[in-house]
């Protein structure tokens, strides 16, 4: 059986920044991932990252890469069959903007720095469940890139390997997960056209929401609320882009640029949290600890947050036996997760017509609605804790 003092399942940005952290405190380590390098490097997910996503990477000399290629982002638009209205977010509550930085460079780069340390990642090897988590021996059994399987032995096992991964199926049996389906779905493309405004565009519109988001000068992401149960093959790029053009008022705010759909995806909108994230010697992190819908774009900024504190908590209990470390990880993680689950839920709810109702007919839900966007448009305060609440994990 093949051994490290902890395994990190996964080699997403949670995994990835863990395993860096580690390394550099002189923690024996190993991330086990399931997919190949290349599949890691180029799944693109995330692209808005948070001020304190850079202060974090900075503080540890992992934020070259994002400093020579990230683009400061700080202003939203939102559309309505009322107008427009814009938001320069980096000039409002902490004054800090985005950077868009994909997701993939930056496990791109969180990957080189941990490899060219001497870390040992292990691709196309699929954890399957950890055993014995009340024990200070928990084991990892894997199936390797060969088909073989085999376990690994850790003295704490870490899950950074997302909602589906193996650390969620090996939680004990009466573990909490708060859950929430919100009932709203949303086609996730990425397209090759330029970005068509200087803004993240939110476009709230009666026949769903719509919604604009640089990636780099050549591709954007768009998102288009859709049906749950729609299958990603059911728009054609005719449909998709006729569709972006109404909902985002094209006709009284100017035509999108077109291009080739590279990815799409179909999202459901479910957030939920583990409570606690420790049990025993696994501990949670990233996705695998909280899901949350991607309306406020937290989750990768979440994940580089719980790594950090979870790596510091790893080394106080490993080098310095401070047993209390891991649990307090846990309580402060939830903290930041509650904090980001309530703003999304609020973004949630300003910018989707009731799933339930149908179109036009929830005049209520619309109201309140209208009435959000209203005080948001006008009121100064309410600028300023939307910015606070926007760019902050
Ligand atoms: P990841 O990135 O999913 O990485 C988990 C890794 O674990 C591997 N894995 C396994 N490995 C071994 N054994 C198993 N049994 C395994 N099962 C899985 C996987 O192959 C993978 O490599 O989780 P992590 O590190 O927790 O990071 C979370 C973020 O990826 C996620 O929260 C964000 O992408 C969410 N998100 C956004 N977050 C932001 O902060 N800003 C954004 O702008 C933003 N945009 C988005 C998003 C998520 C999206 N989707 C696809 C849901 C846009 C979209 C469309």
């Amino acid at each position: 059986m093949q051994s490290a003092d902890v395994v990190i399942l996964g080699a997403g940005p949670a995994g990835l920044l863990l395993a860096n952290l580690l390394k550099r405190g002189g923690i024996d380590c190993v991330v086990l991932e399931r997919t190949d390098r290349t599949r890691v490097q180029t799944r693109a997910r995330a692209g808005f990252l948070a001020p304190n996503t850079l202060r974090i990477l900075d503080r540890h000399g992992l934020a070259e890469g994002l400093h020579r290629n990230g683009k400061q982002h700080g202003a939203c638009e939102f559309r309505t069959a009322e107008g427009r209205f814009r938001l320069d977010y980096g000039n409002l509550g902490r004054r800090e903007p985005h950077t868009v930085y994909p997701q993939q460079y930056l496990v791109s780069d969180l990957l080189t720095s941990y490899l060219e340390a001497g870390g040992r990642v292990h691709f196309e090897t699929e954890a399957l469940a950890v055993h014995d988590t009340g024990t200070t021996r928990p084991t990892v059994a894997v199936r390797e890139a060969d088909g073989r399987l085999a376990r690994w032995q850790a003295r704490y096992v870490a899950g950074c390997d997302g909602r589906h991964g193996a650390a969620r199926r090996s939680l004990p049996p009466g573990t909490v997960r708060h859950h929430r389906d919100h009932g709203i779905s949303w086609l996730g493309l990425l397209a090759e056209a330029p970005p068509s405004l200087d803004a993240v565009g939110y476009a709230v519109h009666d026949r769903g929401f719509a919604g604009h988001m640089a990636r780099t000068p050549e591709v954007t992401r768009y998102y288009l609320q859709c049906e749950r149960g729609t299958a990603t093959g059911d728009w054609s790029d005719g449909r998709i882009w006729d569709e972006l053009d109404t909902r985002m008022y094209a006709a009284e705010h100017g035509p999108l640029h077109r291009g080739r759909i590279l990815e799409r995806g179909v999202v459901d909108f479910e957030s939920d949290v583990i409570e606690p994230l420790r049990h025993g010697s696994l501990l949670l992190a990233g996705d695998a600890a909280s899901l949350i819908s991607p309306s406020a774009a937290k989750g990768a900024n979440l994940a580089v947050l719980e790594a950090e504190l979870l790596a510091r908590a790893l080394i106080a209990d490993l080098a310095h036996g401070d047993s209390e470390a891991l649990d307090r990880y846990s309580r402060q993680a939830l903290e930041h997760i509650w904090r980001a689950q309530e703003f999304s839920l609020w973004m949630i709810r300003l910018l989707h017509r009731e799933p339930a109702a149908p179109i036009g007919e929830s005049f209520f839900h619309e109201s309140l609605r209208r009435s959000r966007l209203e005080s948001l448009r006008t009121s100064r305060s309410h600028q300023d804790w939307f910015a606070e609440s926007y760019t902050g994990v």
